[in-house]
């Protein structure tokens, strides 16, 4: 296989011997920072990430993980073999001093977060190194992949102490191809991973969420045979089922593919072309049964392509906009959703995400009456989308191109931005729950930061045209409306014109100067013809804290935002809405000692799973609302 662009663009590999001989031009010089990753992919590639990788031969390499903390980045900023951790040297009788040892440091569950999995790092953010030991499998002519989950957020990655690739971004899935790089027998994987934010990175500097670092999704060494499907999207659409493959490899032109749906028997089979991609359509049968949150059904669906064959459960349903309304399966729809982090209940938060945690928490959004799931503000572990495939809960997934502090005018943060895209679609547009991908949430309006989203809008649509496109917009935008007295907010955003469904956050009642029933007289209007959903609304409540509703952090005042909230959204022409938020997380910026103490506390759900009285306010919504 040839490397990927990503990989190309990836800044010079720090090898070995490239180390070594930097330890003799500078020891101990000050160099000038290493960039901490090289420039993602310009988002005109779909990156590879292995099609059905559950359903390949694969080994995992979750488990404990040797670790040594670098706070001042000196290994990497200044290579040296007595911290060339990637080498794993041991010291010799009468060899040069090394200052590490694999063998004695401490270890760590992976996944995982370091914040929660050792107290003492609750609040590190830099440079972490991990270190593990594993059998690679016997040879068998095919083709090998080391695959990561997600790293938060900046990843170098060594085999046997050649750098095999980097990656940027908290949240999305990357391969490195390792095919002839692997021993037999024993093998050494060491990552460097920091999750220190900057100017140009994505998030930005300033995020209301804990930014946990670390390997927090799993890693696993996946082999697939030397020609193998790559990737394959199966869907309704224009009224047919249609299914783009694409294989990879030395006879990946030409390719016998097909794709079998278990019951119903269609003719989905063809040739890849000289580019190694296949469409295959065909009419939908009578008997199709659409995937809808009432009727969650999946297919089982066997994908082949010479000999590789895989395996995916795929539901198969339409989605679309009417003027203002929103369609699922040609019926018009009001959304039931309730946004929430990646952090499963419990006193300490953390990032690692179970399905068994995230069906914990999927079930209390059922409790409410959801049909849809905020996954926010970046795309959450494939289990859960999985998980709401499953439970019959549409999902709204989003990159985290938040607030104002991205660097919209950089060409790096917007190949990153959509890098990340790409990544978030790619891996989950198999998924009949995903409804909406989002762009961005709480932008500012300036022409730089609409040209940017505007990309990476372009790129989604390429890549998916099956999906609704939107963004968490900012209500109150100066285009005509939010004047002082005026108690008008229209939605114009200019990227509106852009997007499938118009979004808005607001806190009327609680961030702003009205309080929740004077909140109700402001109007909403929205000049597009297009649906216009309420992303966001919300106050902070701490569980067990009662008392008039008037005041500020009881349950009685959160569920009278909730209250007043909910009764404008049908005479303001909302068609869907997802509150913030299902559970309280973590975040660093919420600060009031009594009662934040470091969570946002706008969870219906307290940390521990304890319903707040807005759980209720909300329950009784959507039970009103339920088609
Ligand atoms: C917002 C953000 C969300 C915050 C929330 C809050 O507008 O989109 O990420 O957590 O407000 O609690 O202020």
């Amino acid at each position: 296989m040839t490397p990927s662009r990503r990989q190309l663009l990836a800044g010079a590999a720090l090898t070995a011997s490239a180390a070594l001989a930097m330890q003799a031009q500078a020891q101990e010089k000050t160099a000038s920072p290493a960039p901490v990753a090289g420039p993602p992919a310009a988002g005109d590639e779909e990156p590879l990430l292995l099609f059905a990788q559950h359903d390949r031969p694969r080994t995992t390499l979750d488990g404990l993980w040797a670790y040594i903390l670098d706070q001042n980045d000196s290994a990497f900023r200044k290579p040296n073999a007595r911290r060339a951790f990637w080498l794993d040297e041991p010291q010799k009788v009468g060899g040069p001093v090394v200052e590490y040892d694999w063998s004695i440091s401490p270890r760590m569950e992976i996944p995982g977060d370091w914040n929660t999995r050792d107290p003492s790092l609750e609040w590190y953010d830099g440079p972490i190194y991990f270190h593990r030991r594993f059998q690679a499998p016997a040879e068998t002519g095919g083709r090998r992949f080391l695959s990561f989950e997600a790293v938060n957020y900046h990843a170098v990655v060594w085999l046997n102490g050649q750098e095999i690739g980097r990656h940027e971004g908290g949240f999305t899935p990357f391969v490195f191809e390792v095919t002839g790089k692997l021993k037999a027998g024993e093998n050494v994987v060491v990552l460097r991973v920091d999750d220190r934010v900057g100017p140009e990175t994505l998030p930005s500097l300033d995020f209301d969420w804990k930014n946990y670092g670390g390997i927090t999704r799993s890693v696993w060494l996946v082999e697939t045979p030397a020609t193998f499907l790559r990737d394959a999207f199966l869907r309704l659409e224009g009224g047919q089922i249609v299914a783009d493959l694409r294989a990879d490899g030395p006879a990946a032109a030409g390719l016998e593919v097909s794709v079998a749906i278990a019951g119903l028997n269609l003719p989905l089979s063809g040739k890849t072309g000289p580019d190694d991609r296949a469409r295959l359509s065909a009419k939908p049968p009578r008997g199709l049964k659409l995937w809808s949150p009432e009727t969650p059904t999946l297919y089982d669906v066997t994908f082949k392509a010479g000999e590789d064959v895989r395996r995916d459960r795929v539901g198969f349903r339409t989605l679309e906009t009417r003027g203002r309304q929103i369609l699922v399966n040609g019926k018009p729809r009001f959304i039931r959703g309730i946004a929430l982090h990646e952090e499963p209940l419990g006193a300490q938060g953390g990032r690692v995400m179970t399905p068994p945690e995230a069906r914990a928490l999927l079930e209390e959004a059922k409790a409410l009456g959801c049909d849809m799931v905020r996954l926010a503000h970046y795309p959450h572990t494939e289990s859960t989308v999985r998980l709401c495939d499953e439970l019959g809960l549409l999902v709204w997934s989003e990159i985290p191109v938040y607030w104002d502090d991205v660097a919209y005018e950089s060409p790096r943060t917007l190949a990153l931005a959509r890098a990340m895209a790409a990544e978030m679609v790619v891996r989950d547009r198999n998924r009949a729950s995903v409804a909406f991908w989002s762009v961005a949430n709480e932008t500012p309006t300036h022409q730089a930061r609409t040209t940017f989203l505007r990309h990476v809008v372009a790129d989604i649509r390429r890549l998916d045209p099956t999906r609704l496109l939107t963004a968490a917009l900012n209500k109150n935008i100066d285009v005509g409306g939010a004047k002082a007295g005026q108690n008008q907010f229209v939605v114009d955003d200019p990227l509106a014109p852009d997007l499938d469904v118009v979004a808005i956050n607001q806190y009327e009642g609680w961030y702003g100067p009205r309080t929740p029933d004077q909140a109700k007289t402001v109007r909403f209007s929205n000049p597009h013809d297009k649906p216009m959903m309420m992303s966001e609304f919300g106050a902070d409540a701490l569980y067990g804290e009662r008392g008039p509703k008037q005041n500020r952090w009881t349950e009685e005042y959160q569920a009278w935002v909730f209250e007043e909230t909910l009764a404008l959204l049908d005479r303001d022409g909302f068609v869907g809405v997802s509150p913030w938020v299902l559970k309280d997380f973590r975040s660093p910026r919420r600060w009031h000692a009594r009662y934040q103490d470091y969570w946002n506390r706008k969870g219906l759900v307290s940390n521990e799973g304890h319903r707040k009285l807005a759980f209720e306010t909300l329950r009784r919504y959507y039970a009103g609302k339920a088609s």
